[in-house]
């Protein structure tokens, strides 16, 4: 879908993200370039009053921001966000209220959603507030995940009569086991941040107001480094998750060699050598 002009200017309360030159040229997101270098990507969900529910046009928008930050040499990591109530509250239930199977299953929209999880960039999801049913696994799809302190988590689902249907019952298994995946999909009860991080589902918690800070410095981090080397060791790691150990294994000893062939292999060890930063090419 093509983006609309609807002039510029912030159109949100969520004062925690930075502000810079923002494109406004989206109806539900807002997108940034952030860092010192400008490197890091920010899409922020901005559809405030259904707490972020997930039409169908701003998956397709955030489906365009993101092609664009992927296509982008300046940019090393994408961050995906909402506001301090709202992660996403998940797929709009009120759009959902009058679809059939055959649409559902002929607009494939969530099904198809591969973007954030094919992404050859690192994404990091900055989760506060709820992050329900599509929301979740929209931030299960992202590589990392860094959460405020008062997110929370949930598949809720079960309670109005489906079940999560974009990687809620795969992904969360794989993240926090049998056991707990279940607990949360059959009652839809939802969970902390804190309980998020003790289960592995989030990498780290933060007060809310310190988030969007950590996630920048996480992101810039990560940018620093060679982005052809950021992108083989991605590879590498969501292998893990789709093989078997001997496979994985064969695939990552691959991919170490592939290194030596590169510039920035060289010139990462060369540069500890001589005790300076490397500058990295992408080559
Ligand atoms: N969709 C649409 N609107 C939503 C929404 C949602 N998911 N969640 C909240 N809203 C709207 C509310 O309707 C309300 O709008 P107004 O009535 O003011 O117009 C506004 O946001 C504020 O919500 P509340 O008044 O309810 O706020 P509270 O603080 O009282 O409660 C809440 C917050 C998050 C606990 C509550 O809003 C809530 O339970 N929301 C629904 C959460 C939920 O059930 N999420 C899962 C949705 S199902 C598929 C793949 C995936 C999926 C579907 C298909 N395929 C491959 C086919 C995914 C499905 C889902 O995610």
């Amino acid at each position: 879908m093509p983006p609309r002009d609807f002039g510029r200017g912030p159109v949100t309360s969520f004062a925690m993200v930075p502000r810079g030159l923002v494109d406004t040229s989206y109806q539900y997101i807002l997108i940034n370039t952030l860092g010192e270098k400008k490197n890091v990507g920010l899409v922020q969900l901005n559809k405030p009053k259904a707490l972020n529910a997930l039409c169908t046009d701003l998956i397709l928008e955030m489906d365009a921001a993101i092609a664009k930050f992927e296509k982008d040499d300046k940019i090393g990591a994408i961050i995906i966000t909402g506001n301090e109530k709202a992660f996403a509250a998940g797929a709009d239930i009120k759009e959902m209220l009058n679809q059939t199977y055959s649409e559902v299953m002929k607009g494939s929209l969530f099904g198809e959603w591969k973007r954030i999880s094919h992404c050859s960039k690192p994404v990091i999801a900055a989760v506060n507030g709820y992050a329900l049913g599509g929301g979740c696994e929209m931030a299960m799809m992202c590589d990392i995940i860094y959460a405020g302190d008062k997110a929370r988590f949930g598949q809720p689902e079960i309670i109005i009569g489906t079940i999560p249907g974009a990687g809620g019952t795969q992904r969360l298994t794989r993240a926090v086991g049998k056991s707990k995946a279940m607990e949360m999909c059959l009652t839809g009860d939802q969970v902390t941040a804190k309980e998020a991080e003790r289960m592995g589902l989030v990498s780290k918690v933060f007060p809310a107001s310190q988030l969007m800070s950590e996630v920048i410095k996480l992101a810039e981090k990560i940018s620093s480094y060679s982005p052809l080397i950021v992108t083989l060791c991605k590879e590498a790691v969501n292998t893990a998750l789709e093989t078997t150990l001997q496979d994985g294994l064969q695939l990552e000893k691959c991919l170490a060699y592939a290194t030596f062939a590169t510039d920035d292999r060289k010139e990462g060890v060369t540069a500890f050598v001589e005790k300076r930063a490397p500058n990295f090419k992408n080559s």
